[in-house]
């Protein structure tokens, strides 16, 4: 295949409510997607970095730059493109996974919309449809809280998710649990908001019966995961330590985590998510589709990843609804908790050229 140009479009959607984690408070989505453009075919990414590095070191303004100045160009540079070089070539700059993925995708949906093949068949998905589950924000208030996971259980989330920090942990997950019941999958998310110091406050999360503790601390602290997961009866989940299919099996075997959470902008793609998806099974150890507030492009795609095997637990996949009035593709609907995993060639979704219109900041274009 042959790259004609990329082009990056800076989008700005508005959330339906504010939504605030240990590491900050979003109002908006601000994101940017990548459009390949072939002879042949036209594909879509999203970068899924914050406008801010609060939840990793990347952000929308240096992805941008690392994409115009490095990747673009080490793509353009091939003679011919497919979405497994382009990881390789690629491997020369170091870091900067979202950007990478972003770029990555956007010549994968061109790719497979040329051979007619929709992400989920060429990825190797098992299910026509996952099930759905949302994350719950840090609120003003507990009352306020239960309003939110009452509409979420009504609305036909199979999961939720309750983002904690400290002096936001205990007291709502017990008021989570006494309201719902104990047949309600239950976790958090602190976003390495505590220290090991914490291990004996966060033993207190155990009686709440929570499917696991995500990302209790650093992202660079794999020994004091391990040394928490000793402490602890709820089982610990790695998300912002897991960078590579290596990282994996290091979190894996020291015991800092029994489940990992799979993001493809947090690793470098979808490629490599599907290898540490693959290193995961070998192990025993389940995973899951994490979310970052992404828009229909990102979010269809991930539907599709989440149809994998391994894929057991129930993903933050949740409907375009859940944060966006307007999405910018055709938006990604819930049905009696399920997401239909998209049946059309590539990602199966486009933008919508008036949605992507309203929503845009800016854009700009490489021609290779
Ligand atoms: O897309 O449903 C979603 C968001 C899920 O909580 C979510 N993501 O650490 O897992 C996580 C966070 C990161 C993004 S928070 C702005
Ligand atoms: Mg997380």
């Amino acid at each position: 295949m042959k790259l004609t140009r990329i082009e990056l479009h800076w989008v700005r959607l508005p959330l339906v409510a504010p939504f605030q984690t240990s590491f900050g408070t979003e109002h908006d989505r601000e994101a940017l997607l990548v459009k390949a453009v072939t002879p042949d075919a036209v594909g879509w990414g999203e970068c899924v970095a914050m406008p801010e590095p609060g939840y990793s070191a990347e952000y929308v303004d240096g992805a941008a730059d690392a994409l115009v100045r490095f990747l673009i160009p080490a793509v353009g540079a091939l003679p011919t493109v497919t979405a497994a070089t382009v990881g390789h070539a690629l491997t020369a700059v170091k870091g900067h996974p979202m950007a990478k993925a972003a770029l990555e995708i956007a010549i994968l949906d061109a790719q497979l919309r040329q051979a007619h093949m929709p992400l989920a068949e060429y990825l190797g998905a098992v299910r026509p449809a996952v099930p759905a589950g949302v994350s719950v924000g840090i609120m003003a208030s507990i009352p306020e809280l239960l309003d939110a996971v009452d509409g979420y259980l009504a609305a036909g989330y199979q999961r939720i998710k309750l983002k904690i920090q400290p002096g936001w942990d205990v007291a709502p997950v017990r008021a989570v649990r006494e309201h719902v019941g104990d047949a309600v999958a239950v976790q958090v998310d602190a976003n390495g908001a505590y220290t090991v110091t914490d291990a004996a406050h966060l033993a207190k999360l155990d009686p709440f019966d929570l499917l696991m503790i995500e990302q209790p601390l650093a992202e660079d602290d794999l020994r004091g995961h391990a040394a928490l997961a000793r402490r602890l009866r709820t089982p610990i989940c790695l998300d912002e330590s897991v960078t590579s299919p290596v990282r994996a099996v290091e979190a894996i075997e020291s015991g800092a985590a029994a489940i990992i959470n799979i993001k493809p902008g947090r690793v470098g793609g979808y490629l490599q998510a599907r290898r540490i998806h693959d290193v995961c099974a070998a192990h025993g150890v389940p995973v899951w589709v994490g979310g970052m507030v992404e828009t229909g492009i990102g979010r269809a795609a991930n539907v599709a990843l989440a149809a994998l095997p391994n894929f057991t637990l129930v993903g933050d996949v949740s409907a375009s609804d859940r944060f966006f009035a307007r999405d910018i593709t055709p938006p990604v609907v819930m049905r009696d908790g399920w997401i239909e995993v998209p049946t059309g060639p590539g990602i199966g979704v486009e933008p919508d050229e008036a949605a992507l219109k309203e929503a845009s900041l800016r854009s700009t274009g490489i021609d290779l």
